[in-house]
């Protein structure tokens, strides 16, 4: 029986960065999850007809949350919802599923690399055909839905056997519970040469996967371990938890400050790499040698005519703006053009779809190229393995040769966060109404170049986006970004990014924090964080 419910509007469900993140017990609270699921419905005109793709990452409440969505496709008259297995997908598979099965758009429940937990945080996403996170405008559809709900419509039925693979119905809705794994497992084997990271795992080469109690784990053991041969034991923490074992299922060092200490230790193997809750970032490190995103994209970028998916030719690739430009420089002697977009991946989706970029990525651990429209960590893991199998050297060796060609950019990120919103939000304003008085100025020992808030044209349908960030050209080829995280869910997150660039051939090979000082003191004579915050130092430095 369908139901309709009498509701009313509830506040703040606006997507942010990426989708609509909460506090679980938020979106448990009555017709919370219920509001938001039928303003999806609402926002991209309905699903009466429609095939979706529907999965998370396992988090705390990810089951109950699939039930009622379900029972909501099914109430609203869509034709068919394809669900991964028990209720999971990771971000990237879901993508692939939706383009693969011309799905007409997707819900995928996750809060990323926040931790999760009755505690912890949920999320609600929706992605559309192209398997992409929905634009700005249909965010803004959603929105608009969420501020003029009346009622939302549901059936009234027991929870279906998510575990059972095949064809199920609920009402007149066919619900098809699929593999997580198999398709997307496939699509990497078209990408990548098995056969040489296979011969290289055969060789002795030593890898640890660290997939954080996360989504990760199933699809790195059936592609690592099964299909390409890495030792079992390869994989670890690869039983995906409602609560992520209690951890934070972020892939820097400060999270994954395990495997950081193992690969810097005297057993470290050859690779180390992690994922984070939904399976779409990822970290590369080498014996000794931590990669940041920026580089590995710009590495990934230098070396993809190795990788049989792409030695085609890349016909041209896009990085956020607080991205390090170690990727410009690539694409400048490729020959091919480079984007710099505003963060969040949904920005990405028109140069991919139009076949303006072939790879993207982002600082904050997220890398991927047009086989999906979404990051993707598996992935980012796998060009790695491929390229080291194809140039016989070891992490610090293809880095060192990197940085020789194309110099070093020097990065880092601070975190200010769950610091006072009004303090942040004034920060900000403050900083947008002096840009016009900074260019010329000095901060510490460095002189500003230029000084502008980013906004954003969209080659392919014009659309601008605003205030996307504070962005400082030093004369001495450094850069300060600022920014506030549009992911928290408590008060805000400010992110500080700092970049300098060495030509080499002496400097190569310092400690970021150290080369960017002169950088990190321009920033606080600016900010003053201390004081604004009370904060002696930021909360996390990558
Ligand atoms: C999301 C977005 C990314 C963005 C990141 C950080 O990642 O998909 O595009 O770079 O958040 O955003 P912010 O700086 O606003 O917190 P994920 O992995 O959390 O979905």
């Amino acid at each position: 029986m369908i139901e309709t419910i009498v509701t009313r509007p509830i506040d703040g469900q606006k997507p942010g960065t990426s989708g609509l993140r909460k506090k679980t017990r938020v979106f448990q609270e009555p017709g919370y999850l219920e509001n938001f699921v039928q303003s999806i419905w609402n926002g991209i005109g309905g699903v009466q007809g429609k095939l979706l793709v529907l999965g998370g990452d396992g988090r705390f409440f990810n089951d109950q949350a699939v039930q009622i969505i379900l029972r909501m496709a099914a109430a609203s008259g869509a034709a068919r919802v394809i669900v991964g297995q028990n209720g999971l997908l990771s971000t990237p598979a879901a993508s692939h599923l939706i383009r693969a099965r011309g799905a007409d758009g997707g819900v995928i429940l996750s809060a990323s690399h926040n931790p999760g937990g009755p505690e912890g945080d949920f999320g609600v996403k929706f992605n559309t055909a192209n398997g992409g996170p929905a634009p700005e405008r249909v965010t803004e559809a959603i929105f608009r839905a969420t501020t003029e709900l009346e009622e939302y419509r549901i059936l009234r039925a027991p929870d279906l056997d998510l575990g059972e693979l095949g064809i199920h119905r609920l009402h007149e809705t066919e619900v098809e519970i699929v593999d997580p794994v198999a398709d997307y497992a496939a699509l990497m084997e078209r990408l990548f040469d098995f056969d040489a990271i296979r011969a290289l795992f055969a060789s002795g080469f030593r890898m640890r996967f660290d997939a954080m109690h996360a989504i990760t784990g199933p699809y790195a053991r059936a592609i690592l371990e099964t299909r390409l041969g890495a030792p079992a034991g390869s994989v670890i923490n690869a039983t995906p938890l409602p609560d992520f074992g209690g951890g934070h299922p972020d892939p820097n060092p400060v999270w994954a400050h395990e495997l950081m200490a193992l690969m810097t230790g005297p057993e470290a193997p050859d690779f180390g790499a992690a994922s984070d809750g939904d399976g779409d970032r990822n970290m590369i490190v080498g014996r000794g040698q931590y990669v940041t995103p920026s580089d590995s994209l710009a590495v990934i970028a230098a070396n993809a005519h190795l990788v049989p998916g792409y030695a085609g030719g890349l016909k041209g690739v896009a990085r956020s703006m607080p991205s390090s430009a170690a990727l410009d420089r690539v694409a400048e002697a490729l020959g091919i053009a480079c984007y710099a977009t505003p963060t969040g991946w949904k920005f990405f989706g028109n140069l991919l779809d139009a076949g303006r970029a072939t790879l993207c990525g982002e600082e904050s651990a997220g890398t991927g190229s047009d086989h999906i429209r979404e990051k993707d960590g598996l992935w980012a893991v796998l060009m790695w393995l491929n390229i080291l199998a194809a140039r016989e050297q070891s992490v610090a060796e293809v880095m060192a040769d990197h940085w020789a060609r194309f110099r070093r950019n020097y990065y880092s990120r601070h975190d200010y966060e769950e610091v006072d919103s009004g303090a942040a939000t004034t920060l900000v304003e403050e900083l947008r109404a002096g840009l016009d008085r900074l260019a010329g100025a000095r901060l510490g020992v460095l002189r500003v170049r230029t000084a502008e808030d980013f906004s954003y044209s969209d080659p392919v349908d014009g659309s601008v986006t605003t205030k996307q960030g504070i962005q400082i050209h030093f004369v001495e080829d450094a850069r300060l970004v600022l920014r506030l995280s549009g992911t928290g869910t408590a008060g805000a997150t400010l992110r500080v990014y700092l970049e300098r660039v060495v030509a080499g051939p002496e400097g190569l090979a310092e400690d970021p924090q150290a080369a960017l000082a002169e950088v990190i003191a321009a920033a606080e004579e600016l900010c003053m964080f201390k004081t604004r915050f009370g904060r002696a130092a930021p909360d996390v430095v990558t």
